[in-house]
């Protein structure tokens, strides 16, 4: 099983190099972004929590985004591999997430990084606000709180990660296609 973390600040490209990835190299795509953009759209309770938070750019509490990762682990026992997108935020969500791995030996592969300036990165969100309806995107505001998040609490996952040799940084400004290109090539020489 090859199970793999696409990291990086909100804006860097995770969830379009996800898109790509799943379907090149045939594994099975966990965002909790998209879980819970999903809970909110059927209105569940836990998705109306969800979204007061998400829409002032916090995170979730760890439990939920756990409790929906070890869900979906378990719906996918066919899989032969995951790549987590947006999971995990926190040293905590690591943790709980070795836990999980451990159950069904397959632990982390490789986290690749993806590495964009803090310039790059607004003028997306604002750019994707525009069009997508994603509250979070809004304005400057919500954003900054979103990257000050991943600066104090998600920051840490990747020295969680290093311990153990496991994080490549890959450059993530540039194309589409060149970014994929760089991706494609560090997973392909771990397989
Ligand atoms: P996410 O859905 O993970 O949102 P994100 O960090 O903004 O990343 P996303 O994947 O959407 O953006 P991408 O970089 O692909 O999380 C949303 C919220 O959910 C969080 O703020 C938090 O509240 C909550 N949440 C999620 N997971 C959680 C967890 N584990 N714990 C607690 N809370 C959690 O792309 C951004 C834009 O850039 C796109 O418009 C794209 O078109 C553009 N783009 C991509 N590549 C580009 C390129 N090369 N050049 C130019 N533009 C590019």
């Amino acid at each position: 099983m090859f199970n793999l973390i696409l990291f990086g600040p909100p804006g860097s490209g995770k969830g379009t190099q996800s898109e790509k990835i799943i379907e090149k190299f045939n594994l099975v795509h966990l965002s909790t972004g998209d879980l819970l953009r999903s809970q909110i759209a059927q209105q569940t309770p836990l998705g109306l929590e969800a979204k007061k938070l998400m829409d002032k750019g916090h995170l979730v509490p760890d439990e939920v985004v756990v409790g929906m990762i070890s869900s979906a682990l378990d719906a996918n026992t066919s899989a032969k591999g995951f790549l987590f997108d947006g999971f995990p935020r926190t040293a905590a969500q690591a943790l709980a997430l070795d836990n999980l791995l451990e159950l069904k030996q397959a632990p982390i592969s490789v986290m690749l990084a993806l590495d964009v300036s803090e310039e790059e990165l607004v003028k997306r969100l604002i750019k994707r606000g525009e069009t997508s309806g994603r509250t979070d995107d809004v304005n400057e505001e919500i954003i900054a709180a979103r990257v000050l998040e991943y600066k104090t609490k998600t920051e840490a996952v990747a020295d969680y990660y290093r311990q153990y040799n496991k994080v490549v940084i890959v450059a993530g400004e540039g194309s589409v296609n060149e970014i994929f290109e760089r991706l494609g090539a560090e997973i392909e020489s771990r397989l």
